[in-house]
């Protein structure tokens, strides 16, 4: 199992590709706001644990594990995010709050929300009562 950090680079090297094509160090350095030395032994790190395959001037590519791992840890960054948009988190606190959880999940819990934001999606009436909910709360306070 990849730990908290791994998890945050395989996430962002899985993004980078997706989006631009490629994941260069200097590029997950600016992403993850951390010197490009540590992005370096990550990555070998990474390397070695089979998630990726790391040549120095030809860059860097994700294995069919690095990519089955990236693709369900943005799943589950997306999934969240939306979830907490779902129940009235301000807009303000999402990325930060995703970031704080994620990787104290486990993925039981993960397909339990799945199912939270299926069950408030789907009936719009669930929201509506969500947020008279919230309305009255708001006005305790
Ligand atoms: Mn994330």
């Amino acid at each position: 199992m990849p730990t908290p950090s791994m998890e945050d680079y395989i996430e962002q090297i899985y993004l980078l590709i997706e989006n631009k094509g490629y994941a260069r160090v200097s590029d997950i350095a600016e992403s993850l706001s951390v010197h490009p030395s540590s992005v370096t032994k990550m990555v070998q790190k990474l390397d070695k644990d089979n998630y990726l395959v790391y040549e120095r001037y030809r860059g860097l590519s994700l294995t069919a594990k690095g990519q089955k791992v990236g693709k369900r840890l943005v799943y589950r960054h997306d999934l969240l995010e939306q979830f907490l948009k779902l129940i009235g988190v301000k807009d303000e606190h999402i990325y930060e709050d995703v970031e704080g959880i994620e990787h104290h999940l486990s993925w039981d819990a993960i397909d339990r929300i799945g199912d939270v934001v299926q069950f408030l999606d789907e009936d719009k009436t669930r929201l509506k009562r969500l947020k008279e909910i919230q309305e009255e709360n708001n006005g305790e306070n």
